[in-house]
């Protein structure tokens, strides 16, 4: 047999050990193993390896995504993740700016997706039809100094950039967080999350997959489907988003106080629970452990990074702080004047060096010189450390907004919506929200006499960006503030809201 990557390997490893469970049963380690391999075999279509060839998913989180996952790196391509919710318009940049040459996607997303395939002469593959019958053929030894993945993530720029990792970032992704978090094969964990961003696909999806667990896929979250398993006992560790938790708050005060009683002692019996992708508010922690006596592990972390500082598995978890940097990560705080800060109670910007940070971003390689500073990736994060732990303080963009999780530019909502034909001048921000973190809110200008309502306003963008990207607030003003250089601050537009 040809060298393989670790994680197929450790999966032969596994056997029948069940990787996937859901209502129509289970499917273990061997069948995942043997789907990619046929499914690898199909990529191919004959050729000796993919040579790092996209290959974008669109299916919902389950065994035939990671079956589809494993194959593209199994043949040596490279996965690159569709957003289930995307637009055509977004899939299609996605799709020519990383030069996908194929799709696999499940039958619903393979209909949507064919006219755009057609158009722009990208191979589809129906994951509903490929027959899978033919023995798999030889795979190709693909080695870990190769690409693996590109996410898109937006940031600073109006579109969003693809994060490429190689196979040996996404290994040191993985193992930081099995050795910091004591993964092991009796895990059981939900996966309610996105597959196209690294919460889904490597805290939960590929930790678990490393360390012969379980995973238990949901289409998407869904309160009440979650907590009935929780009540089941389903699940040993469960990783979610802050706006998750505080769904979660919601719907538990809500429930009828016996079953609200159950629910809460059923979240007790986990061994670990995660929170990340965007501040926990102290409150939100300290109100889940009034609740379930659980202490949330949180923990913070960057496409380009994997995660980089987590509160302790064992050991004081502090709310409104992230702990200490994970086993492999360097990270140093580089204050305003330049001087790497060498105490405490200083802040600085995380700047984070080690072997799970990202290669670069794709076919953008000034944007990739300007977000390294002699070696070490610059997140853009600003945070403290106190008394021994970090704490993040902001970001240093005002265009990069965080909500329910999802990183979005204020840059790319504000070319979208500057294309409606009734605004003339836009500024998009993201302002403080109990439920989402950042609430995406649009500050406009209208043309002329034209009356602009939030509800058509979002009827509107439907067709043109995420759902979670539509700006949930607006407010209408006659003009936008502006400095003395006639320069619209976004400072000044928040200083709108208070
Ligand atoms: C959904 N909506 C959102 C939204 N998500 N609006 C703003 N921001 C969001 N994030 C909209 C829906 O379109 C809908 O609009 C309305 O809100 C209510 O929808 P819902 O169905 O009740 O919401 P739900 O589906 O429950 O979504 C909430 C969520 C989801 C928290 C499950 O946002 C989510 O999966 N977030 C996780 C994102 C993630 O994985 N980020 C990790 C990035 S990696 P309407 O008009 O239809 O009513 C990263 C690195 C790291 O950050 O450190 O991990
Ligand atoms: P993404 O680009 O989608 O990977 O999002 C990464 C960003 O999420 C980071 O740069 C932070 O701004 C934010 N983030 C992740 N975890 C946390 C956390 N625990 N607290 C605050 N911000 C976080």
């Amino acid at each position: 047999m040809t060298a393989e990557l670790p994680l197929f390997s450790r999966a032969r490893g596994q056997g029948d050990a069940v990787a996937f469970r859901t209502l129509d049963g289970t499917r273990s380690y061997r069948e995942l193993l043997d789907a990619s391999a046929r499914l690898a075999t199909v990529l191919l279509a004959g050729t000796a390896d993919l040579g790092e060839a996209r290959v974008a998913l669109l299916a919902p989180a389950g065994f035939d995504y990671v079956a589809a996952q494993w194959a593209t790196w199994r043949a040596g391509g490279v996965t690159v993740p569709l957003c289930l919710s995307a637009t055509e318009t977004e899939w299609e940049y996605t799709l020519t700016d990383s030069q996908a040459t194929v799709v696999v996607a499940d039958s619903e997303s393979a209909s949507k997706l064919a006219p755009l395939c057609a158009r722009l002469g990208v191979r589809l593959l129906d994951l509903g039809r490929i027959d899978l019958r033919a023995a798999p053929t030889a795979l190709p030894a693909v080695t870990s100094e190769r690409a693996g993945m590109i996410l898109y993530t937006s940031g600073t720029t109006s579109k969003p950039k693809g994060v490429v990792t190689t196979h040996a970032n996404i290994q040191a992704q993985i193992e930081s967080l099995v050795q910091a978090w004591e993964w092991s094969a009796s895990d059981r964990i939900p996966l309610f999350l996105p597959l196209h961003h690294i919460h889904g696909i490597i805290n939960v999806t590929s930790c678990a997959l490393w360390s012969g667990a379980l995973v238990e896929p949901f289409a998407r979250f869904d309160a009440a489907a979650i907590l009935a398993r929780i009540q089941a006992d389903a699940y040993t560790v469960f990783m979610a988003v802050p706006t998750i938790y505080v769904k979660l708050i919601q719907t538990i005060e809500a429930a009828a106080p016996a079953e609200r009683a159950e629910i809460v002692t059923a979240f007790g019996r986990l061994r670990l629970m995660v929170s990340g992708s965007a501040a926990l508010p102290a409150s939100v922690h300290e109100k889940w452990t009034a609740l379930t006596s659980q202490k949330l592990l949180e923990r913070y972390g960057m496409t380009e990074i994997g995660m980089g500082l987590s509160n302790p598995y064992h050991g004081e978890r502090r709310p409104g702080a992230v702990g200490v940097p994970l086993p492999g990560v360097e990270l140093r705080l580089k204050a305003e004047s330049g001087a790497i800060v060498a105490g405490e109670d200083e802040p600085g910007e995380i700047q984070v060096r080690g072997p799970a940070v990202f290669r670069a971003y794709w076919n953008r390689p000034e944007a990739t010189a300007e977000s390294f500073d002699g070696g070490w990736f610059r997140t853009g994060d600003m945070a403290v450390r106190e008394r021994g732990y970090y704490r993040i303080m902001g970001r240093l963009s005002v265009d990069i907004i965080k909500s329910g999780g999802y990183k979005l530019s204020a840059l790319e909502i504000e070319a979208v919506l500057l294309e409606h034909p009734d605004i003339q001048e836009c500024a998009v921000l993201g302002l403080p929200d109990d439920v989402w973190g950042e609430a995406v809110t649009a500050v406009v200008v209208p043309k002329g006499r034209s009356a602009l309502a939030l509800s058509t306003l979002r009827e509107w963008c439907k067709a043109r960006l995420a759902p979670y990207k539509i700006p949930q607030r607006l407010k209408v003003v006659e003009q936008l503030p502006r400095n003395a250089m006639g320069k619209v601050t976004k400072p000044a537009v928040r200083a709108l809201f208070t």
